[in-house]
């Protein structure tokens, strides 16, 4: 329910993040899609199709995290450097591994820019400014190049049932548009951050186009 979103967790969730060193926990990551979920879920019926695929990718995470490689899963630095040394990562449609920790955590940090541009066009928006447009807006520039048209088409679907500004603000629940508005200064940089080290991450390892 919209009721137990609270923006302030997902802040907190991105500012436990990173380590000393900059790398990034996967539980916390993870943690933060969470929270995102939860709040999706308030959204209604037309959204369950994005949220069942976040929470599926979110699933396949844990169960690294959990399993007996789980050591090697604390860091995203640590995932890439343990998958690819041990051959766990799929370059081409046909292999072994087709859900591999890094194949996955990809889809999220595509979704993470999303996020990031979504927050920040939310922060600088004015009172006339329309959820739905900035989603899709946001969307077109990050996720869109990524998806089939099937799945453009009902993202946007569901985008023009985003309710309107005000409400959005207050399913937040982080206090008045002007506290809402801070919160959100704090997150977009602590998620740039993190999107700025995976994206370097990635590219230096030759994993932005895993299928
Ligand atoms: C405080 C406001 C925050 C709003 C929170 C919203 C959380 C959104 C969580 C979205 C996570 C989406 C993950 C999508 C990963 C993905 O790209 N998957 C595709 C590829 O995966 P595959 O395994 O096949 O290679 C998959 O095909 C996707 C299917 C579902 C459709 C994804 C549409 C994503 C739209 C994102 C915008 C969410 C709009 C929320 C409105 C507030």
């Amino acid at each position: 329910m919209a009721g137990s979103f609270n923006l302030q967790n997902v802040v907190d969730t991105y500012k436990s993040c990173l380590s000393e060193n900059k790398e990034i926990y996967i539980k916390y990551y993870i943690a933060g899609w969470r929270e995102l979920v939860s709040f999706m879920n308030s959204l209604g019926s037309l959204f369950s199709f994005i949220s069942k695929d976040a929470v599926s990718k979110i699933q396949i995470m844990e169960t690294f995290l959990m399993g007996e490689n789980g050591a090697h899963y604390l860091t995203v630095q640590s995932m890439v450097k343990f998958e690819l040394n041990n051959k766990l990562v799929d370059f081409t449609q046909s292999g072994s591994h087709p859900e591999s920790g890094c194949r996955t955590l990809l889809r999220l940090h595509r979704a993470l820019r999303w996020l990031q541009l979504f927050l920040e066009s939310l922060r600088t928006s004015t009172e006339d400014s329309k959820t739905s447009i900035m989603c899709s807006e946001a969307y077109n520039e990050s996720l869109a190049q990524y998806h089939s048209w099937f799945i453009q088409t009902a993202a946007r679907l569901a985008f023009r049932t985003l309710p309107g500004r005000d409400a959005f603000f207050e399913v937040m629940n982080a206090g008045s548009q002007q506290q809402v508005v801070a919160m959100l200064g704090e997150a977009t940089p602590l998620i740039s951050e993190v999107h700025q080290i995976t994206e370097d991450l990635y590219a230096k390892n030759k994993l932005l186009e895993l299928p």
